[in-house]
């Protein structure tokens, strides 16, 4: 399912990937036993991924301890099935078959996850994971104003996301921000540094240096790192301008001149999310041109009658105007598409594939709002991309590398946002032209993917530097990269005691972020496509794709295809041969109105970007200065075009 429990999957996506490695590969080259083995394996894993999507449904929508255990034992089923088929797979030479797709799905097979471990350590290693994932959802804190009455049971979610995301208080943001990691980190550490040595005995044993060398191998390009960072040094002008402005803003706000100066990074509680990664929660603090708000879609939906079932029902008619599939039967009768009332259910929105061709499901405990109606949509694209590949052999159901499912449905959602599309479908009465409405749109989608980019580029650069380096100050390197990509400080004092990465549930649960990153590019670059396929005439970010065969039939080329196809080829059709990589482009494209405008709003600024000084790093480094600077020139590799560096400050601009 997307969304939900991530599946670590590990693809060499690329047969044309040449890292000069050790595949673990046997010598049996006989073809028609590797067809017949890929043929009995398609079944197994097939059944196999019913039975566990079952298990993991029944869960997630009715949560008992007897349905976790059914759960856990389908998990523990599917992993031993991963450990036999691998031991077999490795028996073929694989990547010298003659056939290009069987090539291609044992070796996505022989290089995927942990089953190279030996069995205890492959359950240690699941151990350790559970058990970080436990401490994570059982964290609770006490609420920043007590009596004697009030009881410490605040948990992430709902309480302390809301009070991020809506409190304007100095200190109650900074208590929820600093409870949240005593209640996480200071337990996670150990446990952590094990899975760290467990992971990379794993990807050892597979052939890679690491485990953050096997999580790169997924996207089957050499120059992984380089080609990101590069991707992140185009883009980071436009990020330090939108910090700027919002410093700006905040300075405004909260009147707090010896803690937010006008050349300081921003302390990390205020941008209304837990970690900084979105701030689209302070808009109202920010709003460019507050007279000229956006009109409110929801009380329209509201006004109308809308239900989730009629909001299901226009996602759906979105996809049928661009030729693409219906909803099948099953879906209509097994989603969940409201929060039931007579028992407990995981209500984060997914989209399911219950891998047997048929059954196909939505889990949204929808309400008549306007962003849920973009979740419906965002969500439906996922069931269109199963429904698409549904053909293929079981290894590559999947998107093109492991972004792209991600950043084909937010690339939907791109179009769908847009006033047009509001008005197209009756919910908006008429479309204001004007330029303030305009930079008021753009401003709203910059602080959700702008203000993104740093932290979805910085997890993994973290997690990979821990693989490669060590588990030794963990936190000083997690706070570099937070201070020197994001521009944000700790707003109190944190030491190696602290652990604040596993304050974000990705980390300790085992999942790679760099995801994220990846698909927050992509979805520009395939909406683009999507809009030229379409014939749109004017700015980028007022294109919908709705009612256009062409765009579908684009979609329906990238969608078709699966994993079965390196990922840069299937930009390359898509986009007509404009594109076979990562690209900052159409990001920088679709925000050049907003971006010119920044300009002129920050031109009294005394300083575009941040300088981090002595005091503000001694707030988190552990570590001699000899030891720092070796680190800060390691950063420095990553992303030199915009950095330099003066004495003991750190200047961007
Ligand atoms: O984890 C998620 C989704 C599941 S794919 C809820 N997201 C990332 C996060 O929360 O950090 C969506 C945005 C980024
Ligand atoms: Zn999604």
């Amino acid at each position: 399912m997307r969304c939900f429990l991530a599946v670590v999957t590990l693809l060499i996506a690329s047969p044309c990937w040449s890292y000069d490695r050790t595949f673990i590969e046997g010598a049996n080259n006989n073809l028609g036993e590797a067809l017949q083995f890929l043929r009995e394996y398609d079944n197994e894993a097939s059944s196999m991924c019913t039975r566990v999507t079952e298990a993991q449904w029944l869960y997630a929508t009715n949560i008992t301890e007897q349905n976790r255990k059914r759960m856990v034992d389908a998990l523990s089923l599917q992993a031993k099935l991963d450990r036999v088929s691998w031991q077999k797979v490795i028996q073929f030479s694989w990547s010298s078959l003659p056939d290009p797709m069987a090539r291609r799905q044992l070796q996505m097979l022989a290089l995927k996850g942990r089953a190279a471990l030996p069995q205890e350590k492959q359950n240690e290693l699941a151990k350790m994971v559970a058990e970080m994932k436990e401490i994570f959802n059982r964290a609770r804190v006490c609420p920043f104003a007590t009596s004697a009455s009030s009881q410490c049971d605040l948990s992430l979610e709902p309480e302390l996301t809301r009070i991020m995301a809506h409190s304007r208080s100095y200190e109650e943001q900074l208590h929820a921000w600093k409870t949240w990691r005593d209640a996480t980190g200071p337990k996670l550490r150990s446990r952590f540094s094990r899975y760290v040595e467990l992971a990379n005995e794993a990807a050892r044993l597979n052939g890679f240096r690491d485990a953050g060398e096997q999580e790169r191998a997924a996207y089957g390009v050499d120059d992984f790192q380089s080609q990101i960072s590069e991707v992140w040094s185009s883009l980071a002008p436009l990020y330090r301008q939108l910090h700027a402005y919002v410093r700006s803003r905040l300075r405004k706000h909260y009147a707090i001149p010896h803690r937010l100066g006008p050349t300081a990074p921003i302390p990390a509680q205020l941008l209304g999310n837990m970690w900084g990664q979105n701030w689209k929660n302070i808009l109202d603090l920010v709003l460019p041109y507050p007279g000229k708000r956006r009109a409110d879609v929801t009380s329209e939906m509201l006004r109308q009658g809308f239900t989730p079932l009629r909001m299901i029902q226009i996602s759906e008619e979105f996809f049928t105007s661009l030729g693409l599939k219906p909803m099948p039967v099953d879906f209509w009768h097994k989603s969940l598409l409201e929060r039931p009332t007579d028992r407990h259910v995981a209500c984060k929105a997914s989209a399911w594939d219950f891998c047997n061709r048929r059954d196909y499901r939505i889990k949204q405990c929808t309400e008549v709002a306007m962003d849920d109606l973009q979740t419906t949509h965002h969500e439906m694209t996922h069931i269109e991309y199963y429904l698409h590949y549904a053909d293929l052999p079981y290894v590559f159901r999947d998107g093109a590398n492991p972004a792209f499912h991600e950043a084909v449905a937010d690339a939907v959602s791109l179009s769908v946002t847009t006033p047009k599309h509001m008005h197209r479908i009756g919910l908006l009465n008429n479309i204001t032209d004007d330029y303030e409405t305009d930079i008021n749109f753009l401003l709203e989608m910059a602080l959700d993917k702008v203000a993104y980019l740093p932290f979805a580029f910085i997890v993994d650069q973290w997690r990979w530097q821990v693989f490669s380096e060590g588990t030794r100050n963990m936190n000083t390197a997690w706070w570099e990269l937070r201070s020197y990509h994001q521009g944000l400080l700790p707003p109190v004092a944190r030491s190696e005691d602290d652990f604040d990465p596993g304050s974000k549930y990705h980390i300790i649960s085992d999942q790679p972020y760099i995801r994220y990153f990846i698909s927050l590019v992509l979805q520009f670059q395939i909406h683009q496509a999507l809009c030229t396929a379409a014939g749109h005439v004017g700015t980028l970010h007022t294109c919908d794709i709705y009612r256009s065969r062409e765009a579908g039939r684009v979609l329906s080329d990238i969608m078709s295809v699966g994993a079965s196809r390196p990922w840069t080829e299937v930009l390359r059709v898509a986009t007509k041969g404009s594109a076979s990589g990562l690209d900052a482009r159409p990001m920088l494209e679709y925000f050049k109105p907003l971006s010119l405008w920044l300009r002129v709003q920050n031109r009294d600024e005394r300083m575009i970007g941040w300088v981090t000084t002595d005091q503000d790093t001694a707030l988190y480094e552990q570590w001699s200065r000899g030891s720092a600077s070796k680190s800060i020139s390691h950063l420095l590799s990553w992303a030199a075009p915009i950095i330099t560096i003066a004495s003991s400050y750190t200047i961007i601009r």
